[in-house]
């Protein structure tokens, strides 16, 4: 093939430049485990250790060997990849295995059916899609009954036995003839609630969100910079507060919407509101990793119920970046007894090898229709099918082990952050998350008496910078949590070492000194 003209402009020019502006432009060349390699100016290979892992896409790390002797098997084996519209076992079995460890994790009996995807994105996007498919049925139902209202009470009106309330009044003796003001009063009903009927579903979403960048998903992330651009193009979200259950309520009951029915009460027609199901879903990550790895707390998890039961939407427990084991259980929801009525796993369902997604639906909520209209090519294809399977199997194997290496594992991180922080108050304020899944906070940087430090903290890039320091000074790599700069996020894979932590501790602990001193200069 020949190279491309000079002239080429390609897609990751602006993105390669600033990578290697915070010093993380590296081309990695061999993955293993928890360390990719690169290689320096003498063709040597370098390792890092890799605190990263896919942005928690890799809980049993870089081409795990059993992993990968299963997918050459199955390639070998000449399993079909590619059989769209056909009976396709493999997505029951995972759907079996998926509900097989539900089931055992929650304690519940509920039963859930599986809907494959490629991406975490779209998994979100196909439950805006279900829960939309829901809605529409509540809207529908309700409009039943408003129109079966406004029958009975026409032939009330219309028979003398009723008389109605003239328009925008509740004065049901007005004068004037009383079928025109019955139909007068009809038309307001038709007229508020047609326009209900032509807005577009509002979902709902915590503070500092992130479930994706496609169209839909984008606008259930809060990241202003990536969101805002497209927000013409799809429904929109309310981002609702997540450290305050009180907070969250008052934001909920604020954005109750009223539809307008008729009632017969003592011979006069009144008007009535009820509520109108505007709100799709309600979207929760249980660790919120775009916010610096906050857990939703068991109160707020509660409150998230109540309010989900009230407007009858359903609850949408994003497990893409929680799910998998990477908080010690298989869904990080079930530490806080949170239960989803669509649950999305995607990342390490891969095996670090495939792109998979999938969501499950819990079965009274399913509608059977969904997998004949909603489809995509690569959905459900059998390798990744395979791999799933493999990785769901070693999850569960010696009776969970994974589950229990990732919580102590994690815990041996946490307490070692926690030391960098008691040693360097100043300089870390806190350290968030649940197993594999950490991030520690760093102070405010931007009246840093370095030049060095305080231009990247005011420009909002600092943790990138930092990453870029850590990287080619400390052979670690790790980025901030999201959006926010100010912080460290850990997603290693299970087979994290006591090496691998002492080397994170010594990396820290020579970063905050730099943060302490303001010592600029040794961060380039
Ligand atoms: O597979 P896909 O990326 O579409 O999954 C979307 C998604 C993610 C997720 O974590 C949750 C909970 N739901 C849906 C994927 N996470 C990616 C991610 N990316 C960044 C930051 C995050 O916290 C999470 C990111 N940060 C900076 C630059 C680019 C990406």
């Amino acid at each position: 093939m020949s190279t491309a003209p000079a002239e080429t402009i390609f897609a990751d020019a602006v993105l390669n430049a600033w990578l290697a502006g915070v010093g993380l432009a590296v081309e990695y060349v061999r993955a293993e485990g928890n360390t990719l390699y690169y290689r320096d100016d003498r063709g040597d290979e370098v390792a890092v250790l890799d605190l990263l892992c896919g942005f928690g896409s890799l809980i049993f790390g870089h081409h795990h060997p059993e992993i990968v002797a299963h997918a050459k098997a199955a390639l070998d084996a000449g399993i079909p990849v590619h059989a769209q519209l056909s009976k396709q076992p493999h997505g029951n079995q995972v759907g079996a295995a998926l509900n097989a460890i539900v089931r055992r994790e929650t304690g519940r009996d509920d039963r859930y059916t599986a809907v494959f995807a490629n991406s975490g994105a779209e998994a979100i996007e196909i439950c805006m899609k279900h829960a939309e498919l829901e809605r529409r049925d509540r809207v529908r139902a309700l409009m039943d009954e408003v129109a079966e209202h406004l029958e009975q009470a026409r032939r009330a009106v219309r028979g003398g036995a009723a008389t109605a309330a003239a328009a925008g009044s509740d004065d049901a003796g007005a004068v004037g003839d009383p079928v025109e003001r019955f139909e007068a009063l009809a038309a307001e009903v038709s007229r508020r609630n047609a326009e209900l009927l032509g807005r577009p579903p509002l979902f709902l979403a915590l503070e500092g969100a992130f479930h994706g960048k496609l169209v839909g998903s984008i606008q259930l992330t809060q990241n202003e910079q990536w969101r805002a651009p497209f927000a013409a193009l799809a429904p929109a979200a309310r981002f609702l507060p997540a450290a305050d259950p009180e907070a969250f309520a008052k934001a909920v009951a604020s954005l109750r919407e009223y539809a307008l029915d008729v009632i017969i009460d003592a011979g006069k027609v009144r008007l009535v509101e009820r509520d109108f199901p505007l709100v799709g879903a309600l979207f929760v990550e249980p660790v919120r990793g775009g916010a610096g790895m906050r857990p939703v707390t068991a109160a707020l998890a509660r409150e998230i119920e109540r309010t989900a039961a009230t407007l009858g939407c359903p609850v949408v427990v994003d497990e893409v970046q929680s799910g998998m084991g990477r908080t010690g259980a298989f869904l990080a929801s079930s530490h806080m007894g949170l239960r989803g009525d669509y649950y999305t796993l995607a990342k390490s369902i891969g095996g670090g090898i495939a792109k998979n997604s999938v969501v499950l639906v819990r079965q009274d909520r399913f509608r059977p229709e969904f997998e004949v209209i909603h489809s995509s090519t690569f959905a459900k294809d059998g390798f990744s099918g395979a791999i799933a399977l493999k990785t769901l199997e070693m999850l569960e194997a010696n009776d969970g082990e994974a589950y229990r290496v990732a919580a102590e594992r994690g815990g041996r991180l946490a307490v070692t952050l926690a030391a960098v922080q008691a040693d360097f108050p100043d300089v870390v304020t806190g350290v968030h998350g649940i197993g594999l899944m950490l991030a520690m906070e760093l102070a405010e940087q931007s009246e840093s008496a370095s030049e060095v430090i305080r231009e990247p903290a005011r420009a909002g890039f600092l943790g990138y910078f930092l990453a870029g320091y850590l990287l080619r000074r400390h052979r670690i790599r790790v980025l901030p949590a999201g959006p926010a700069w100010n912080s460290v996020r850990f997603e290693p894979s299970i087979y994290l070492t006591d090496q691998d932590i002492e080397r994170i501790d010594i990396a820290l602990r020579a970063m905050c000194s730099i943060l302490r001193s303001e010592d600029g200069g040794a961060l380039l």
